[in-house]
């Protein structure tokens, strides 16, 4: 960069903003969802844009150790170092199933339960370094195709490194958050995973992604060509039919509470749109299940049947842990 003069630098960076814009609209089908609605239904737009949008960026200190987690929400993560360095640990299952989610216990570093039996790869990223699990996992066989990201729901660690006789330099990284058609699936069952258990194995909250979620179903129903297929499109609608109770639950320790469960939002910021979003997904999801054929419906009942199964499940899981952690307290 030093040979290079002022102006060169400012379209070399002016390139990098251009290449990333492409790189993330394309695996952003949230915001293609929401530029479609903004362009077809203008001003008729029954609900806002996502309030806290895609985008975030994080200052870490040398030292600062990030345990084994999941990010929030079921979400796609994609993130560039901006100065510093990271050590990016990535963890995946062996096999192509959504792997179950270990029940916490008392034991000390009980939070590496979470990577038993899952293969592990590390990677330091450097400024200008973007996760990218492709590159880093390219002698694994992919169990999905599209992977310029870390997928939703992918177990990860991570350490904020410092630079041998280097300065103590706080590092600074710049991220986005997305769902994508190629892993609705797993985004699904990653919001059932952090539904009950975001206060153990996620470290944030983005609800504000059901705000995408509205906007995916209206491209779908009023999309040519449709946008989402097959299992994608089952786990989009069972997100959209059931948005209200797979939003981050407030988790009181009784091992009741779940069932008497009531999402509301009465007294929350932006509570009225929520509550709109939730009616608008609804019908939407409604409208484009009547138009499937008897065989689309049989194969979405049976997915459906399998998603319900594994919260009821997930569910169980949850008021277990509430158990013990009474009784240990
Ligand atoms: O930088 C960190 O300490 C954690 C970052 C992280 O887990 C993430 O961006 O998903
Ligand atoms: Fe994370």
């Amino acid at each position: 960069m030093d040979s290079l003069c002022i102006r060169e630098q400012c379209l070399v960076a002016l390139a990098c903003v251009i290449i990333t814009k492409l790189l993330l609209s394309a695996i952003s089908d949230d915001s293609a969802a929401e530029r479609f609605c903004q362009i077809s239904m203008q001003n008729d737009l029954p609900v806002s844009r996502r309030p806290n949008g895609n985008f975030w960026m994080i200052m870490s200190a040398p030292g600062a150790i990030h345990t084994p987690h999941f990010d929030a929400n079921g979400l796609i993560t994609w993130v560039e170092i901006v100065s510093g360095a990271k050590l990016w640990m990535v963890f995946r299952p062996k096999t192509r199933h959504h792997p179950r989610l270990p029940l916490p216990n008392d034991k000390a570093l009980w939070t590496l339960e979470l990577l038993k039996d899952m293969s592990a790869s590390f990677i330091v990223l450097e400024p200008g370094d973007s996760l990218c699990v492709p590159r880093l996992l390219k002698n694994e066989k992919l169990l999905i195709q599209d992977y310029r990201y870390m997928p939703p729901n992918t177990r990860h660690a991570v350490a904020t490194l410092m630079k041998r006789d280097g300065p103590y330099e706080p590092t600074v990284m710049r991220g986005y958050h997305a769902m994508n058609r190629h892993t609705m699936v797993r985004t699904l069952y990653g919001s059932i995973d952090h539904a009950l258990f975001h206060d153990v194995w996620s470290n944030t909250s983005h609800d504000d992604r059901d705000f995408s979620i509205g906007h995916m179903l209206a491209w779908q129903e009023s999309g040519k060509p449709k946008p989402f297929k097959g299992t994608a499109l089952y786990a989009l609608l069972f997100l959209g039919r059931n948005a209200a109770y797979l939003r981050s639950h407030p988790h009181k320790s009784t091992m009741t509470f779940l069932r008497t469960y009531s999402p509301d939002v009465s007294e929350v910021l932006d509570g009225d749109q929520i509550a709109n979003n939730w009616i608008w997904m609804r019908e939407l999801a409604d409208k484009i299940i009547a138009e499937f054929s008897a065989a689309e419906r049989e194969r979405f009942v049976e997915f459906w049947g399998s998603a319900h199964q594994y919260w009821s499940e997930q569910l169980e899981a949850r008021a277990k842990y509430n158990k013990w952690s009474l009784e240990a307290d």
